[in-house]
Order: structure tokens, then sequence, then C-alpha cells
């Protein structure tokens, strides 16, 4: 597989892709932020930050109004999007200013909603739509610097439009990059949600329509209006919605745990990586345009030479701008369902894990050690970084994006990262989920750290991304105990039970097949089948006009774009528009230095396979230079993102099908089709300009 440094090497003796002297790993200089030092698990007076689940005193998850929804009369819910303070850390001395979900009505709770990192998760019902009205009641002002320069970006600043990830969802409430709404009524040119199913709307107000017409899964949605996706993200704009079924529900009488918003031992937790505001702002940062008070949300908003790739011949450049956008954004610290370094006490018994990796750029690899009651409680072997602990649990998978797989496979928990074959233990990359069941049962009285080591970027990294005492490439100075710490994310503490689980009936070898929509292809083969239409597409990596470094999405067809290579730019003309029902085959070429998970609005797809191919000689046919693999047996059902890596052709089979749904859903005013994206998961990638229209016909 190539390295960041092979791609740069090849990419510059290809005649296709116009490089001079790119220089991926230049010197890093440290004018960098970095989060105050905020302790792991337990808050100054011994006591746990606790993690935080659903319901009352934690995550609210939203009810519906009482009265029905406009046009369709499903059942109906109201949804602000505002700015709002939640304090993250027992140790920082001010909440942090938020943007966020915040439902009218929540499960529990009489009176006003408390206003949440993450909140609002919503529990639907297969085949039971709903309807929701976003409110959009966000200021004028940004908590993250606009890059003004981005596609779309030179707007009102407090734009957003609602996409839920994972949902099969009609065109027109698929919260597309230009469906975004303003509160002063403005809209994207795709903006046709009130027209359809809601007229009366008022000017702040957006009406969405979700068929939850899919088996059990966990989904999320969250922000994606163009320009500004990737930090209104970052800046909270995101929340997590499961879908429950019969399938699932009876899955219980074979062990499975209960259901969290019944009080069942089931944890939801999203992971995201922050960087927050330290007390000296002022002087590390002097243009920080965001909120200064110290355990403010702080984001990368220079494009630093010393620090991100340039374009080095400076002839043809314009000057970067400031604020400027930057390849990817990486944190400092962790955060489980919206607080740092919290934990979970667990009894010794069996618990169901929904796992969302929310951040915008990193890559998790998650294992699980038993603290060994040292000041950092994770002890790292000198030579290899890996850590002596004594190993937790493994991991049952059953589930990923697309709901329950095939069969559940048994993935260890003590994995480190190997780069010669880009795996470990759990890897998830941003937007991916995974839904496993950990048994705590013998592990009474101790303590288990949820631990990540992937490298960022991914697969290569650099390990000034890599946070942790004594991290031997990382200037920053971290006291065990504390953060910046981005391998340790959380931890369990295990008491005693105080009941018994039923028998477990899950193992590899039951089939769970009847609980999902049937493959396209059988286990273990690698050809697509025959007579399905194959599509070539590739991933490409060149620089914009101002020298940085930007991704793009293309055909096997070069750019009429100088410069983009195969890239074509979200702007450019549709190329993939299926017809409704239409089955493809898309193998996609990554010709970049690093992994992409690649998310599909509408479908979820069956990973084919995956095969090398000879980067530099690629010429829109790839020279394969090694046999097809299947995917990992962890991604065998249903995906909505896929990682793609970098030297590799990623094969996927998808059925391009439109929802059933009871009203009118008009043509996109934009592209005359149903208008939905494909796009790199990693949202710096997505914005800048890893996006393209994926218009079903
Ligand atoms: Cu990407």
């Amino acid at each position: 597989m190539q390295t960041r440094r092979e791609f740069l090497e090849t990419a510059a003796a290809a005649s296709f892709i116009l490089v001079s002297n790119g220089k991926l790993f230049a010197e890093r200089s440290w004018a960098f932020v970095q989060s105050p030092s905020l302790r792991k698990f337990r808050d100054l007076a011994g006591n746990p930050i606790p993690l935080r689940g659903l319901g009352p005193g934690g995550i609210p998850v939203a009810l519906p109004d009482v009265g029905a929804a406009p046009v369709t009369g499903v059942a109906h819910y109201t949804m602000d999007i505002r700015q709002f303070s939640d304090r993250l850390h027992p140790d920082l001395p001010n909440p942090t200013t938020l943007w966020g979900y915040n439902p009218v009505h929540a499960l529990g709770i009489n009176g006003a909603v408390p206003q949440a990192h993450l909140g609002g998760v919503i529990v639907a019902q297969k085949g039971v739509p709903i309807q929701i009205t976003f409110r959009n009641n966000l200021p004028s002002t940004h908590i993250i610097p606009v890059d003004t320069t981005l596609m779309g970006a030179d707007q009102a600043r407090n734009r957003t439009s609602v996409h839920l990830h994972g949902g099969f969802t009609p065109w027109v409430s698929d919260g597309g990059p230009f469906a975004w709404f303003a509160p002063d009524g403005s809209h994207g040119a795709s903006f046709l949600n009130n027209q359809v199913l809601n007229p009366g709307a008022a000017a702040n107000e957006a009406e969405y329509y979700f068929t939850n017409n899919q088996s059990a899964r966990m989904v999320w949605y969250h922000d994606h209006a163009i320009g500004i996706t990737r930090i209104n993200a970052y800046a909270g704009i995101a929340s997590a919605y499961m879908i429950r079924d019969s399938f699932e529900r009876e899955l219980g009488n074979l062990g499975l745990p209960g259901f969290a918003e019944n009080g069942g031992r089931e944890i939801p937790i999203i992971i995201q990586d922050k960087v927050f505001v330290p007390a000296n702002i002022a002087s590390i940062d002097p243009t920080w345009e965001g909120p200064t008070s110290e355990g403010s949300l702080w984001y990368a908003h220079i494009y630093d030479p010393k620090r991100y790739t340039l374009r080095g011949n400076k002839s043809g450049r314009d000057a970067i701008p400031e604020p400027s956008c930057v390849p990817e954004f990486f944190g400092d610290t962790m955060l489980a369902n919206g607080t740092v370094y919290p934990e979970a006490t667990v009894e010794a018994r069996r618990y169901r894990l929904r796992i969302l990796n929310a951040c915008n750029a990193r890559f998790v690899n998650l294992q699980l050690y038993v603290d060994d009651g040292s000041l950092d409680s994770i002890t790292l072997n000198p030579l290899t970084l890996a850590p002596t602990n004594a190993k937790g649990p493994d991991y049952l998978q059953i589930g990923t994006e697309g709901g329950f797989l095939p069969h559940p496979v048994v993935v260890p928990s003590n994995v480190p990262f190997g780069r010669d074959e880009v795996a470990g233990s759990l890897i998830l990359a941003p937007a991916e989920r995974a839904d496993i069941l950990v048994d705590f049962r013998g592990f009474a009285g101790r303590k288990l750290v949820l631990y990540n080591d992937a490298p960022a970027p991914f697969p290569d990294g650099d390990e000034s991304n890599d946070y942790f005492p004594g991290a031997p490439k990382n200037p920053a100075i971290i006291t065990p105990g504390f953060g910046p710490n981005t391998r340790q994310i959380m931890r369990f503490n295990v008491v005693a039970a105080t009941g018994e689980d039923l028998p477990l009936n899950l193992a590899p070898n039951t089939d769970l097949t009847a609980g999902n929509d049937p493959l396209f292809v059988p286990r273990g083969v690698t050809t697509p089948p025959p007579g399905v239409p194959i599509r070539s597409l590739t991933l490409n990596e060149t620089f914009d006009e101002f020298g940085r470094l930007i991704q793009f999405l293309g055909t096997n067809v070069p750019s009429l774009n100088r410069g983009h290579g195969f890239g074509r730019a979200y702007v450019d003309p549709a190329t993939e528009t299926p017809s409704n029902g239409d089955i493809e085959v898309w193998q996609i070429a990554n010709l970049t230095g690093d992994t992409h998970p690649i998310h599909f609005h509408l479908v979820n797809v069956q990973i084919i396979s995956r095969q090398p191919f000879h980067v530099s000689s690629y010429n829109g046919t790839p020279t394969y230079t090694g046999p097809a693999r299947p995917p990992d047996q962890n991604e065998a059902g249903w995906k909505d993102t896929v990682r793609m890596n970098p030297g590799e052709v990623t094969t996927v089979i998808m059925q391009f099908k439109l929802p059933s749904v009871p009203f009118v859903v008009p043509p996109s005013p934009r592209t005359g089709g149903n208008e939905y994206v494909w796009h790199c998961h990693i949202l710096e990638h997505e914005e800048h300009d890893m996006m393209r229209p994926l218009v079903v016909l």
C-alpha cells in the first residue's frame, strides 16, 4: 500500500496531476493551540465524571408534539437549533458555548428541555414515519471562524441543513448541501422542504419527513450546509437517531440487553475530539475570532505552511486566506457523549454498546484495557508504545451502520494498530458505527479504559496529532492522569452485578440475515455479479488556487479543469445519475495517500472487495498488483460509510431505490432529479471539495 510520501512521488511523476514540490510532512512549528490540562475520569474531589446516558440528566430523548404533522398527519416533533452553553468537564472554569439541537419535548422532562451537547436523540420504529420542524434560532455570528473562500461559504453564517445520515429519505428531506435555510427565511437553491411538507412554515422553520422504512440500526443526524458543514458539526450540530424493529426486540430472547431509552443495559457512545480554548489564548492565537473564554471550542483556522502541505511553487498561487480551511482537523481531547474523559459505572454483566465516531477527521482503533492503577491508567511498552496492561473483554460485533451483520463477529479488544495490514481492533472512521456486545463478567472491582491508537491522518499518521504522556514526537508536555490525550477516551468502572443476564445465544454461527435486506453477493465472493453495470470512479488529491491541499471525487475520465486530475468539483455537472431501481457496481480507485470514509446518501452498499493497484500508472483503468480480498468480517453487512485505503480499488454494489412517500416529490430545481450526494466523511475533505451530486432519475 502506498504511503503519503510515496503518493507524492508517484503523483509528481504522473502527468495528469499537476503537483510541484509537494511536501506532505513539512517540519512542524509548535505555534499550535492546546487544550487546558483536564483530569481524566475523575474530578478534583475524586468523584467520577459520569458518562451521560439517554434521558433526564443526560442527553435528552426527543418526544413528539401533541398534534399531527402538516400534510402527512404522522407523528410530529419540533426541534430548535440554537446556541447554548454546557459544561463538558468539571475542571473547565466555564461552560462551553455550543451550537446544537434542542427538542421542545423530551422523555421524562416537564417544561423546558435542558440545552445539552448532542441533545435531541430520536427513537423511531421501523416503518413508522415521523416529521420534524427544525427551527433555526442560530445567532448571526459563528462560534468558529468561517473561511469564505470555500464554495458556498460566503453567505449567512447561521445557515443549516439537517441530514439524517443513514436514513432512507426522500431527497426534499435529505438535507443536502444546497437545501440550507437561515433564520431570516433565506435558503439554498435546493430547499423545497416547506413547499412540499409545510407551506405555512415560519421564516426560520424547515420541515423534514423521515420514512424509518429500514431495519433496526443507529443512524444520526447532523448539519450539511454548503461551505460550513465541518464547523457546524464541530460546533455541536449533531445527534443520534435509533431505529428499532421487531427482529431486534426478539433478540432480547437470545440475550440482547434491553434498550437504552427503557433503562436497559445498552449504552450509545458518541466519540468526538475537540480542542478547548486555553487561558492564554490571546497570546497564543491572537487572530482567534471565536469565543475566547477558557473552555470555549477552538478550531484550526490558519493554513500554516509549517504544519500543512502547501504547493511549493509560489508563482500563480494566490495569498492564503485567513481564516482558512485546513486539510484535516484533529483535536487533542476526547469526548464521549459530550463529556471529556467520562467514566461509566457498569455492572459485571453484558452490555450493548452503540458506538459512533463523530470526529471531524480522526479515525479510532478501539481497544479495552484494565486500568493498572498507575498515574496514567495505561503503561506503554517504551519500544512499541503498545499498552502493557491486561486486556479487557473482547467485543462481539453484531451490527454496523446498515443494521445487523449477517453473523456476529468476535473482534479482539487488544490489537494495536498495525500499519502494514492497516488493521487493529475495532477501527471506526468518521461516521462509521459499531453495534457490539461487551461482557464485563469477571471484571468486578476493576476499571477498563476505552483506548485508541489510530494514526491521524489515517493510516500514515503525523505523531504531533497523537497526544499521550511521553509521546516521543509530540512536543506537548502532558501530565499523567490528565489530558490532552487522544489515546484514552473514557473508562468503565465495573461493579458487582445485581442480577443475572439471560444466557447469550448470539455467536458467530448465529444467522442474523433475516434481520436485514438480502445481500447482493454471497460471503467471500470478490467478483461483481455478471450483467451489473460498473462505474469507475476515483479519489483525488491536488492543490487549490491558494496552494492548499484539496481533495476531489472524480470519474476515470480526466477532468477538463486544469490541475484537477480526474477530480471534479461538487458544482460541476452530475456524472453519477442512475435511475430509480438501478443496481450498480462502483469501483473506486484511491489515488491519494489517505484512507477516505466514503459516505453514500440514500443507499446502503455492500462491499465486494478491495484490491491493490499501481497508482502512478493509473490512466482510467487500474493495473492491479495483487489479488482482491473480501471486506473484513465486521464489514460483511450493509454500510453507509466505507473506508477506502490508499492504493486500493474498493468495489461496492448498491441499488438506487427511492422511498415511496405519501406526497409528491418534485425534481430538484438545481439538478433536475432526486438530488442526493456522495462524499468523503472527513469533514474537511467533504467541504473542500470531496463531494459529488448523486442524482437519481
Ligand atoms: Cu477524505
